[in-house]
């Protein structure tokens, strides 16, 4: 059976001041196209369907488009909701969009009932799990406290108990929308982290032929069985290196694994540049990256004057003014926000608290940190899935 893997279309969601919903569409047209061309048997989308819970307007007709187009290719479709989709908006209409091949699954409850597919060699199971908010499922499943790893366990425990209830030798593929060990994060997944554990071993998973992984937007392959197709198009300069792209996953009548990378269509090349004004304006190797989207970091000791407008002359597409000073690490003038990069919410508490006592929490109230950073975390949650 081959399976088109793709995930984390957000769609309705810009690139700095480009909206994106133009290469959105394409990409639409582009996975229609691979599914016909490479005779697909089911495509899988792994979560973050929209950007937001409350998508524009726009972006509901686009998927509407998508939803008629897959149906009209006859080739079924599994879909489950991520972090950043309503998952109950997105289930609305989901018991009728199923009787044209498009499965929405966005219940969490219903993560151990699968999707049955069958080829020559037999019957497939797509089992979606829906992404799992610790917070908001542990009742689901029975647990008392609950973190990324034992949601998503319990989930799976459930889809192995189906699976050892079906035929032996029946294969079987799980979407999940999660952070797995292993996986190199970018600039535009919303952070996930509960307890100070966001991300969940691959193991989880042991037992099923394929898992269909999203919300990292990077394409990763994490083993042979757990991949990341990561996003069609980029959503921030961190993934100016990224080739974005679909996994085109054959399953053996074995239930062996072999995957192939389907490039997307690239709307814009992306670039990111770095030095004072005079030399982004003057450096003749920059010349390939005129067309680009540019992101440029200005390193000028003292701001110089209308730097956007200036860079605009020869980079027409500059989205992103950075400035970062070369200055001496201890200057007081290095930027907060300088100071603040690449630390967690829980690090910046901590931080805090030794700025201003002169001593570092102890373990104990490094405890009423973290409880209190994760109160907020899961009630931000609640009022998502509210709205
Ligand atoms: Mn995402």
């Amino acid at each position: 059976m081959r399976v088109l893997h793709t995930s984390d279309w957000h769609l309705g969601r810009s690139f700095h001041r480009v909206g994106m919903l133009g290469a959105q569409a394409e990409f639409i047209g582009h996975l229609v196209t691979t599914v016909r061309e490479h005779a697909v048997d089911a495509v899988v989308v792994s979560g973050d369907v929209y950007d937001r819970a409350v998508p524009p307007l726009a972006a509901v007709e686009l998927f509407d488009d998508a939803l008629h187009r897959l149906a009209d290719l006859g080739v079924p479709t599994v879909m489950i909701s991520g972090n950043h989709d309503s998952a109950r908006r997105l289930g609305v209409g989901a018991g009728l969009i199923g009787r044209a091949g498009i499965h929405l699954r966005t219940d969490p409850s219903a993560s151990g009932t699968p999707v049955m597919l069958s080829d020559t060699h037999g019957e497939v199971a797509f089992y979606g799990v829906p992404y799992l908010e610790p917070a908001l499922v542990k009742d689901e499943f029975g647990l008392e406290q609950a973190g990324h790893e034992t949601v998503l366990a319990a989930a799976m425990d459930r889809i192995r108990a189906d699976l050892a209830a079906r035929p032996p030798g029946t294969r079987s593929v799980v979407l999940a929308h999660a952070f797995v060990t292993g996986g190199a994060p970018s600039d535009s997944e919303r952070d996930i982290t509960v307890g100070g554990v966001a991300a969940v071993p691959a193991g989880v998973f042991d037992g099923v032929d394929y898992v269909a992984l999203g919300h990292l937007h990077g394409c990763q392959t994490l083993t042979e069985r757990v991949r990341y197709s990561g996003s069609p198009l980029p959503y921030s300069f961190s993934e100016a290196d990224h080739r974005k792209s679909m996994w085109l996953v054959d399953l053996a009548a074995d239930g062996g694994v072999t995957a192939e990378r389907v490039d997307c269509p690239v709307p814009r090349a992306l670039a990111r540049i770095r030095g004072t004004l005079e030399e982004l304006l003057a450096d003749p190797g920059l010349e390939p990256h005129r067309e680009a989207w540019v992101e440029a970091t200005l390193t000028d000791p003292v701001r110089p004057a209308d730097p956007m407008v200036r860079l605009g002359e020869r980079f027409p597409h500059i989205l992103s003014l950075v400035f970062d000073p070369d200055r001496a690490p201890d200057d007081p003038a290095v930027s907060y926000a300088r100071r603040l990069t690449g630390r967690d919410d829980q690090q910046i508490a901590e931080d805090f608290v030794a700025h201003v006592r002169g001593t570092g929490p102890d373990e104990r109230e490094r405890a009423v940190l973290r409880d209190a950073v994760d109160a907020v975390r899961a009630d931000q949650a609640v009022r998502e899935v509210a709205r």
